[in-house]
């Protein structure tokens, strides 16, 4: 498949051979620049940035390093390459071919998953767009602006199958989706978590690791479509994605590096004496963000998510791996509360394909905390994170209506409202974080006293590269 990089629109889907879909999307080109420059991210728009540009979606080419201003990063429309004879892999509709078009009765439900899809995309970038003013170092810096492109490419992405698979409906739905806003009070971005602050780097950090983890299974179960544009779209930001996750998890880990030497060397166990963030804090920061992304993952009873399974809409992350493709007689177990006491209740496995994401999810979060927890006994110390249990803090499904300890055990709102503090990020906690990171720091191999330097740099340069040019 050629990549046409002079185009206006660099893309490997034969633009110039459909002119309307070519004016309809340079159309749209316009008034995403404008969003860009409107609510991307605040400064340094003119500073020459160390950064990755996909050039072809081979293993060689779709890695360019350079500097580059933000507002001149070459967004393009790429697809993964085609598997030749490739079927459905899941639902009633497995071993069917694959589609190439819209069947008309899956219409609005396509329209809408991929709607929800492309809103996270531009959302998270608002989200994050005053982080640069306090970044802890320049290869910080560059990596949360490498992460804001590739979320502005994934927009094109989605916006490239709206404008070319959903017509007139669909060229609508891209303009919407630069008119919402994350935060916003009378256009909010659809899913909840795309609405919440995102207000200093441990926020980042949280967010890469599990915010974007969740986008790493949506987009495996989009993978599987039966709709193969948007499997093979999928596909490819599914290679890009895996750099935001390194930047959440390795973030991460460098705060809780520095935090555990600093509470060794305390002789009261508090590093934020010595300009680090507390354990304890890290851990509610790490309650809020988990399960605040558990809800992305839908209820634990859900007729849609029974629906696009069966149509062969969205399969299941990696669905190979699964014994059963079909479900169509299986249950699942779940538990949930009845007053104060956990019950267990009985539901066709159809319903319950969020659950089954979900896991997957949570397996890969566990792991990631299994490595802090080493960093932390590297250090010398007892303490462990861990991860509160699926039930704690929920705002979508079973759990929504009902409180929860970070074990999972019911409570009263009385008993939830008391421990509140202890349990997700206070007051103070945040002020705390907020008074470690005032000010840039700006010069090549320092770092803020609260974050461990990286073991090594991007794209095998130094740790003290220049990743963003001032001058
Ligand atoms: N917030 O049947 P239910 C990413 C709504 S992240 C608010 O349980 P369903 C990225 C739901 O819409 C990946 N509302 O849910 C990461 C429904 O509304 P209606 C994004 C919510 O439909 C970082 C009602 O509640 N990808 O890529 O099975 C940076 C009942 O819903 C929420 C996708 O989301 C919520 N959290 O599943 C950048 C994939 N959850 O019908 C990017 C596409 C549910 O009552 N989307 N609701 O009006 C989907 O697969 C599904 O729409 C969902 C929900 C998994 C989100």
């Amino acid at each position: 498949m050629s990549i046409d990089l002079s185009a206006k629109i660099p893309n490997n889907v034969d633009l110039d051979r459909d002119p309307r879909l070519r004016r309809a999307l340079e159309a749209w080109q316009p008034k995403y620049v404008d969003w860009w420059k409107e609510v991307g991210p605040v400064g340094f728009q003119n500073k020459q940035i160390y950064l990755r540009t996909a050039v072809d979606v081979g293993a060689k080419g779709w890695a360019n390093f350079d500097y580059v201003r933000m507002p001149d990063y070459r967004w393009g429309i790429f697809l993964s390459d085609p598997q030749p004879e490739r079927k459905i892999g899941f639902g009633d509709v497995a071993d069917d071919a694959v589609w190439q078009e819209v069947p008309g009765e899956h219409r609005a439900a396509l329209r809408r998953l991929i709607v929800t899809q492309a809103d996270t995309e531009p959302a998270s970038v608002e989200q994050q767009r005053k982080l640069g003013a306090i970044c802890p170092s320049l290869y910080d810096l560059r990596n949360l602006f490498q992460v804001n492109v590739e979320e502005g490419r994934h927009l094109w992405a989605m916006v490239y199958l709206l404008h070319r698979y959903f017509g007139r409906d669909g060229r609508d739905e891209g303009d919407a989706l630069l008119e919402r806003r994350a935060g916003s009070g009378d256009r909010p971005r659809i899913l909840a978590t795309f609405n919440d602050p995102v207000e200093d780097w441990l926020d980042f950090f949280m967010f890469t690791m599990f915010t974007d983890r969740d986008g790493k299974f949506q987009l495996l179960s989009l993978a599987e479509s039966a709709f193969d544009p948007l499997a093979r779209s999928c596909q490819f930001m599914l290679t890009e994605e895996a750099h935001h996750l390194f930047v959440g998890e390795t973030g991460i880990d460098r705060v809780v590096q520095r935090s555990a030497e600093l509470t060794r060397h305390d002789p009261n166990g508090e590093a934020s004496r010595h300009g680090a963030i507390d354990l304890p804090v890290i851990q509610r920061y790490l309650n809020l963000w988990f399960s605040s992304c558990l809800d992305l993952f839908g209820g634990e009873v859900s007729s849609n998510a029974a629906t696009y399974f069966a149509t062969g809409l969205k399969g299941r992350p990696n669905e190979a791996k699964f014994p059963d493709h079909v479900e169509r007689d299986d249950v699942r177990v779940l538990e949930v509360a009845d007053h104060d006491r956990l019950v267990k209740r009985e539901v066709a496995a159809r319903l319950a394909i969020n659950e089954d994401v979900r896991d997957s999810y949570i397996r890969d979060c566990q792991r990631a905390v299994d490595r802090w927890n080493r960093t932390i006994e590297h250090a010398g110390l007892r303490f462990q994170l861990y991860l509160p249990n699926r039930r704690f803090h929920r705002r979508i499904g079973e759990h929504a209506d009902h409180h929860f300890t970070p074990q999972g055990e019911p409570i009263t709102a009385e008993q939830y409202a008391a421990n509140r503090d202890a349990w997700l990020p206070s007051a103070a906690d945040r002020n705390a974080v907020r008074a470690l990171q005032t000010r840039p720091v700006t010069r090549p191999g320092e770092f803020a006293s609260w974050i461990a330097p990286p073991l090594r740099g991007i794209n095998g340069q130094p740790i003290d590269f220049e990743y963003v040019r001032f001058d």
